[in-house]
């Protein structure tokens, strides 16, 4: 994984942020993870990154954050999901169109849903998914 993917991942998860703050987190987190300083994030360098980080990705935890999100229970997420958990209360988000688009960029098979698979290489996209996760959840609370 180059700095440019890094980049690209932070681009869609902190579309909040401005660019040169984003540039900023990217460079951190890239620079921890290039241990070689090649300018390259392989394999090894990023499952270091990943154990190392304080708050580790846990497959228990991907396990919670899905079931969370698929209120029915059937193993996918739908867009009407996605929206119930982190729309609610927030006229804001009230535009379906803005949930599809969530679940068209990790739904790598089409079929308009997020599976536990795709989920999880949706979130191990990124260095910091577990913040993310964590914003989620803060939002969601936050909604209630
Ligand atoms: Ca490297
Ligand atoms: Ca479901
Ligand atoms: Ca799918």
């Amino acid at each position: 994984m180059t700095r440019e993917e890094l980049l690209f991942g932070f681009r869609k998860i902190y579309s909040h942020l401005k660019e040169s703050d984003l540039i900023k987190e990217v460079d951190r987190a890239f620079s921890k993870a290039d241990l070689d300083g090649d300018g390259y994030i392989d394999f090894s360098e990023w499952q270091i990154s990943c154990v190392n980080k304080d708050q580790i990705l846990k497959k228990e935890r991907l396990v919670a954050a899905f079931k969370h999100f698929d209120r029915d229970g059937n193993g996918k997420i739908s867009a009407k999901e996605l929206k119930k958990v982190l729309g609610s209360g927030n006229k804001k988000f009230g535009n379906d169109s803005i949930w599809k688009q969530i679940i068209k960029e990790a739904d790598e098979d089409g079929d308009g849903y997020i599976t536990f698979t795709e989920f999880t290489k949706m979130m191990n996209q990124f260095l910091r998914a577990s913040e993310f996760i964590d914003r989620l959840t803060v939002q969601n609370s936050l909604a209630l």
